[in-house]
């Protein structure tokens, strides 16, 4: 994979340059060490919600392969690594006692990834609650939950502040609420939008409780939360587009930001909601509504609506990812001057950015992947235009370092820069894997 194919893009010396992955989808199990179930665990174990009958039982091992996989980053000449702790790993019940064992594992991650030079950044909750949390109160349909968090994420920082450049609350809570109680899709897998609603609110204030107790603490790391957005963009310029687009953009970015950044919801999403709009306590509003140290953005696609029928198809230049999803490049740097114009946010960190594609294996083992470094070389070069323009963004993570377990769509759909054989847990290098590496050492020479 030549650089002069896909030339490097050009960013400032500091610029922190990473891989991302997640615990649910890479750990597996480690039998009698603690661990408690997840959510995850129970919606695998239900026929049909996993498309491959898969579950996260093994995943990559990644729980008894760490050691190999942190040299994996340091071969690809990473910066930093963000990861997510597994809550009932560190507190197998949610709430009460906890589990040393699964503390030491992060503790030797954290450990080995500074001996390697890798700065850890860290996310307290990427989707995996502790499933006592969901038999007891309803998950997070409780503000019980958001308290319970609360006290998890004060655990983390107490233990790991010292060491952890950056803390994010959660991943993605769109993906929670709407994926998880509304669309059913994930996780618990509820399909009504008044609990979905109700559960990004109490999403959100978990959010806000975490930060003030983290704070109390007084952790070295900078503290944030990670955020998905998918642009939506109207096909026609036609009223009723124009107004399906706005009210998926209040549902989506607004519906997290303006709480975030302004202490409110956004009018004309509740408007649409109507009765499903979520109950709010006194005094909320204020504690979701508090300084961050830095805003991480996970963008993969845009979100095309078209109201007419037949719908008007993506026009898809670039075409679309193994996800079906829509690859747009330039979004990223219209979204980053977005959210720059209209929230005057802390730094941002591209947290997650990748996509799925059905990989070629060569005869001889090599993993031929020219979407990947094609999807990678465009989005960089959208931080670098962003950049240009006076955003201001501080790192990029690729979704993901390994392929790993897809969610709903199991191990079928593969983001990796290093390929998976589940059979053997061999992980191989692709070559978008070899063009970030050589990206990454260009970078840094011109440090
Ligand atoms: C992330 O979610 C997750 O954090 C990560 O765990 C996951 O593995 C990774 O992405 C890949 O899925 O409008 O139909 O074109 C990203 C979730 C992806 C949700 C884009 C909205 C829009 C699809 N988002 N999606 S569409």
């Amino acid at each position: 994979m030549t650089s002069s194919q896909f030339p490097f893009p050009t960013l400032p010396r500091d610029f922190v340059l990473g891989a991302a992955t997640s615990a649910a989808q890479i750990e597996g199990h480690a039998p009698g060490d603690g661990k408690g179930p997840s959510i995850w665990d129970a919606f695998c174990a239900t026929p049909g919600k996993i498309k491959d009958g898969s579950d996260i039982s093994v995943a990559c091992d990644h729980i008894h392969r760490m050691p190999q996989d942190v040299e994996r980053m340091q071969w690809l000449g990473l910066d930093a690594y963000r990861f997510s702790f597994a809550w009932p790993r560190v507190q197998p019940l949610g709430q009460g006692a906890w589990n040393e064992t699964g503390l030491a594992f992060y503790d030797r991650l954290i450990d080995t990834l500074l001996a390697a030079g890798i700065a850890p950044h860290a996310t307290l909750h990427h989707w995996d609650l502790p499933q006592a949390l969901q038999d007891l109160v309803g998950g997070w349909q409780s503000r019980e939950t958001s308290r319970y968090f609360a006290d998890y994420a004060a655990e983390i920082a107490r233990r790991f502040g010292d060491r952890l450049v950056t803390i994010s609350t959660l991943n993605e809570p769109w993906c929670v609420a709407t994926l998880g109680y509304e669309m059913g899709q994930f996780a618990p897998g509820l399909k009504s939008r008044k609990a979905a609603m109700q559960v990004s609110h109490h999403l959100l204030l978990g959010h806000g409780l975490a930060m003030s107790a983290m704070r109390a603490i007084g952790p070295r790391s900078q503290l944030g939360i990670v955020l998905n957005h998918t642009p939506a963009v109207a096909a026609e310029k036609t009223p009723s587009d124009l107004h399906a687009a706005r009210i998926a953009d209040g549902l989506d970015v607004r519906w997290y930001m303006d709480p975030l950044f302004r202490g409110a919801y956004p009018a004309d999403a509740i408007e649409h909601l109507g009765d499903d709009a979520p109950r709010i306590e006194s005094g909320d509003m204020a504690v979701i509504r508090q300084p961050l140290d830095f805003l991480g953005i996970n963008l993969y696609t845009r979100n095309w609506v078209s109201t007419r029928e037949p719908k008007i198809p993506a026009p898809a230049p670039h075409g679309f990812n193994d996800m079906g999803w829509e690859i747009v490049p330039e979004v990223l740097t219209q979204h980053l001057v977005r959210l720059t114009r209209d929230y005057m946010p802390p730094p941002m960190i591209i947290t997650e950015n990748g996509m799925a594609n059905a990989d070629v294996v060569d005869a001889d083992g090599a993993v031929e992947d020219t979407p990947r470094v094609a999807y990678l070389q465009g989005h960089l070069d959208a931080v670098a235009k962003a950049l240009a323009m006076g955003v201001d963004v501080r790192g990029y993570f690729y979704w993901s370092l390994l392929d790993n377990f897809e969610w709903d769509s199991g191990y079928a759909k593969r983001f990796g820069l290093f390929r998976v054989d589940y059979d053997t847990q061999a992980r191989t290098p692709k070559a978008s894997a070899h063009w970030y590496r050589e990206f990454i050492a260009n970078h840094k020479r011109s440090r």
